[in-house]
């Protein structure tokens, strides 16, 4: 939706951003701000490491394996070796939410499980109190697995994780044990560490139980974390729709629907950057083809609900599906008439992950907000270009870092869900299988995309667009409210959610219409904007 609005000149405020920087930053960064043109897609830089200096939004390795991928998984425990500081980050940090099918069931997301290691296991080793840490874990929760988490310090003195680990499975005979070598400093981002987690989750969990799934029509979830509830919501759908699912990866999940996931006929990726590994490689050993799908939105989500229908070519889930959506949008619909009118013509940048950057674009547009700029943290070129791209891009020292798993047909289980003739069949009629389009083909000409956005920039983009909204995370949130721009979190939601589906879509609505709609921000001034000799000043000690 484009806006009446007249915004400055994307090429002027390129131009501003990186004045500032040293010529080889500018040259350096300039390379990951483009402005959008979707006919011809530009190249934008992406996944390179962060100029040093810089302030950046990007997180580590070991919270992208721990935090992100293995950690909204209820019945896991998950062991962070490393220093108690790193170990914060071993409980729920995320707002992932689980839901136990009784209140007896095994529920580890609450806890925080760490080796706490001490100067002397880091000069004489850690692995031997790890090993007895898996053991104090065994003894008090019997749980089906426990996975080991890498910190920094761990890949410096050179613990080997996967020996400990194997030793443990061998020992306690009824625990699945398996590690991780996430360490923070691995890769560029926590992109690294989702790569890291994906290999171990196929390794170790994936293709251990094959009980035949039940249901005629079964799917995996990839790259749905239930924060806020977001799944919670896809389930009921998926439930209303009469589609089974079989696995969710990894948003209130367990070992068991993960270990038979491979019993699926249908992969739907919602995060790609996060777990694109993981369609690729059930494809490839499996059979298991996977389709990109966005439940953020309501049309988005009556689209991917169109899209799954396609897939399995079935008059009566097609007929069910559309009786959901038609049950369902007239909801949507009347609350997106009555608050349309209030958030039409409104502006939104989104800087976020390497995701939701993309996906809330979708509600803003059902909202009549245009997307003046956005990027992510830590995704590759195809998320913001395609997966077309993906030949082209470069492999350079960071990424070579990072395993690359071969992995080849099973000799027993595998078994291609549909045939080469079936997939062209439903590719000619506009069926992307296996691929993504990535962010920048859906959003306007002369938009400007950013990736990995410094904190500097994040301002100055305020400072020049002056837009409604801006969405980003905890970090930003108190900088850029204190300018007098309402700041939506779209990592934890703000304490809100879920966003997903058609209730989450209404939800959403409600929310940021009651954020770019209060007068509050109208009336705040920042200390050092106000005239006065009592004026706020910084002072350092200098020698
Ligand atoms: Fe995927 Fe995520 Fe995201 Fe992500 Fe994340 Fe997240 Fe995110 Mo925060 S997996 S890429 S590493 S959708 S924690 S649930 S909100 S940055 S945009």
């Amino acid at each position: 939706m484009e806006s009446n609005r007249h915004f400055p000149d994307p090429a002027v405020i390129k131009e501003e951003l990186i004045s500032k920087y040293p010529a080889k930053v500018a040259k350096k960064r300039g390379k990951s701000i483009v402005i959008n043109d979707p006919e011809v897609i530009p190249e934008v830089q992406a996944n390179v490491r962060t100029v040093p200096g810089i302030i950046t939004q990007r997180g580590c390795s070991y919270a992208g394996c721990k935090g992100v991928v293995l950690g909204p998984t209820r019945d896991i425990v998950n062991i962070t070796h490393g220093p108690i500081g790193c170990s914060f980050y071993s409980w729920l940090t995320r707002r992932n939410q689980t839901r136990p099918e009784s209140p007896t069931d095994e529920n580890f997301i609450t806890y925080c499980f760490s080796t706490d290691m001490q100067e002397e296991n880091v000069v004489f080793g850690g692995e031997k109190k790890l090993k007895v840490a898996i053991q104090e874990a065994y003894d008090l929760f019997h749980p089906k697995a426990i996975a080991i988490f890498s910190t920094c310090p761990v890949g410096l003195i050179g613990d080997d994780v996967h020996a400990a680990a194997r030793e443990m499975k061998e020992k306690l005979g009824d625990c699945n044990v398996f590690g991780f070598s996430c360490e923070g400093y691995r890769g560029v981002s926590q992109s690294a560490g989702h790569h890291i987690a994906n290999n171990g989750v196929f390794k170790h969990m994936v293709g251990r139980n094959n009980t035949p799934a039940e249901g005629k029509f079964k799917i995996n979830l990839l790259g749905e974390y239930n924060i806020g509830g977001d799944a919670f919501e896809i389930e009921r759908i998926f439930e209303k729709c009469g589609l089974t699912l079989v696995a969710s990866f990894s948003g209130n999940s367990t070992v068991t629907q993960i270990e038979n996931a491979h019993m699926a006929d249908l992969n739907v990726i919602l995060c790609h950057r996060s777990i694109n590994y993981m369609g690729d490689m059930m494809e490839t050993k499996y059979g298991i083809p996977w389709m990109k799908v966005n439940f953020v939105g309501a049309e988005s989500s009556a689209k991917s609900l169109r899209k799954i229908a396609e897939y399995y070519g079935d008059a009566e889930l097609t007929a069910r599906i559309e009786e959901v959506i038609s049950e369902e949008m007239p909801k949507v619909k009347a609350i997106i008439d009555e608050i349309r009118p209030r958030t039409e013509g409104k502006t939104a940048m989104l800087f976020v992950g390497g995701s939701r950057a993309h996906h809330y674009q979708d509600l803003f547009n059902e909202l009549g907000m245009t997307t003046l700029a956005a990027g992510y943290e830590f995704a590759h070129r195809d998320d913001y270009e395609g997966r077309h791209v993906l030949p082209s891009i470069k492999i350079d020292a960071d990424s070579k870092n990072i395993e690359e798993l071969k992995i080849t047909a099973d000799p027993e289980l595998y078994n291609p869900r549909k045939s080469d003739a079936e997939l062209e069949e439903l590719r000619a009629k506009g069926l992307e299988i296996n691929g993504y389009e990535g962010m920048m083909k859906q959003m306007t000409s002369r938009s400007l995309v950013v990736d990995d956005v410094s904190h500097y920039e994040s301002e100055k983009l305020i400072e020049l667009y002056k837009p409604d909204i801006f969405c980003a995370g905890i970090k930003e949130k108190y900088v850029v409210q204190k300018m007098g721009v309402p700041l939506k979190q779209l990592h934890s939601y703000d304490y809100g959610g879920p966003y997903t589906g058609f209730e989450g879509a209404v939800n959403f609505y409600k929310d940021i219409d009651r954020m770019v709609n209060n007068p509050v921000w109208k009336l705040i001034k920042a200390p050092w904007e106000k005239e006065s000799s009592e004026a706020l000043e910084a002072s350092y000690v200098t020698q």
